[in-house]
């Protein structure tokens, strides 16, 4: 059995959003705030009419014939009905907008590639994980196709992710640039959601061979995999293989075994096959995430901890491991793709590992931290 590299649940976000101001009478006994317009200029006579007191009359707008006053559901109606009246709306709660960019996003050259005129258009990356729901608000326009390796009902679904790892997988690749929640490193990044882990985050060698076969026979151009074991199959390595040959480029998560000190050889298969990847997690210092695997296969490094990201049911939360390394590195690969069509995965695989940013020990953090604008003006 294999397990998902675990994730450690930090906490959830909530994001405020602008209150539309359409509802115009507030359902309370007592007052309530409201913002009134005249259609002409303000005749605080009609509002006496009305029976508004003076101190219930909050301020006057200069340049608008607008005042902000208190008013009852019955002032209100009376006076939004009113011919010298042109509009009448509850002075609704506003707070900033939700987009919040995540540590990681910046931290690889992300808003710099963008920049540059790339944003991973028309790079197809399959999300090799428990599935990614499709109907989140800040994926929805990404998720462009699916597959599950499971025929039992709970699971066949590829766009029903009961865990809420593939989902927050997805949205550090591409959560779309909407002014709501976060921001992918490569926004309008295709997304596939392959199903090879059950929502319990459980899967086999079997499935992940059944994806990549999937991968391989629809076309898409990176395959990421924030999962592993600790025991090697000589035929899942061989379906990587086979995917490398193909042309894709294929990235994995390199596990959570680290020790504190940050020795020994801990690498977990996929990652540790030479067609793959290997991906460790830093933090915001750029230091190693004491979880991550070493050893010689660790390739490169990117975020994974305190990683903010899309979960199901336009929820969002943070997460640390090296399954959140991963899409960080994915998602640069689909942003240097973009800019360079012309690379084989051979050679973007190079070039990412050429121009990473050096951060010490290669049994830790392997050429580095991911760059992407690095790599695009190389
Ligand atoms: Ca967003
Ligand atoms: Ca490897």
């Amino acid at each position: 059995m294999k397990k998902i590299f675990s994730v450690f649940f930090a906490f959830v976000l909530l994001f405020g959003m602008i209150f539309s101001p359409g509802v115009i009478f507030a359902k309370n006994s007592g007052t309530d705030q409201y913002l009134l317009q005249f259609d002409g200029n303000v005749e605080k006579g009609l509002l006496k009419a009305f029976g508004v007191k003076d101190s219930d009359i909050l301020h006057t707008f200069n340049l608008l014939p607008v005042v902000s006053l208190n008013l009852t559901e019955q002032q209100a109606r009376g006076l939004a009905n009113h011919p010298k009246i042109k509009g009448l709306e509850v002075n609704a709660t506003v707070q900033a907008l939700g987009q919040t960019v995540p540590w990681g996003v910046p931290r690889v050259q992300s808003p710099e590639a963008n920049n540059l005129g790339f944003t991973g258009k028309g790079i197809k990356v399959a999300i090799l994980d428990t599935g990614i729901d499709r109907n989140h608000e800040d994926l929805s326009a990404n998720v462009k196709g699916g597959f599950s390796v499971f025929t039992d009902t709970a699971n066949s679904d590829p766009y029903y992710d009961g865990s809420g790892h593939g989902t927050h997988v997805a949205g550090t690749v591409a959560a779309v640039d909407n002014q709501l929640g976060v921001i992918g490193v490569a926004k309008n990044a295709e997304l596939y959601a392959v199903k090879v882990l059950n929502n319990s985050g459980s899967g086999s060698y079997e499935g992940i061979a059944k994806g990549i076969e999937w991968s391989i026979q629809n076309g898409m151009d990176i395959i990421n995999m924030s999962l592993g074991g600790s025991s090697s199959s000589s035929i899942l390595e061989q379906f990587c293989n086979l995917a490398y040959q193909e042309g894709i480029l294929v990235v994995a998560a390199a596990g959570n075994s680290g020790t504190r000190p940050g020795r020994g050889d801990n690498v977990g298969y996929p990652a540790k096959y030479s067609s793959v990847i290997a991906v460790a997690a830093t933090d915001q210092s750029d230091k190693r995430g004491t979880f991550s695997s070493t050893g010689p296969a660790v390739e490169i490094s990117a975020p994974g901890v305190g990683i903010l990201s899309t979960t199901p049911n336009n929820n969002y939360a943070s997460y640390n491991g090296t399954s959140m390394a991963s899409p960080h590195v994915a998602a640069v690969a689909a942003l240097v793709w973009e800019a360079k069509p012309n690379l084989t995965n051979v050679e973007l695989r190079q070039l990412l590992n050429q121009t990473a940013k050096n951060l010490g020990s290669a049994t830790q953090y392997g050429h580095g931290l991911v760059q992407a604008s690095a790599a695009i003006q190389y």
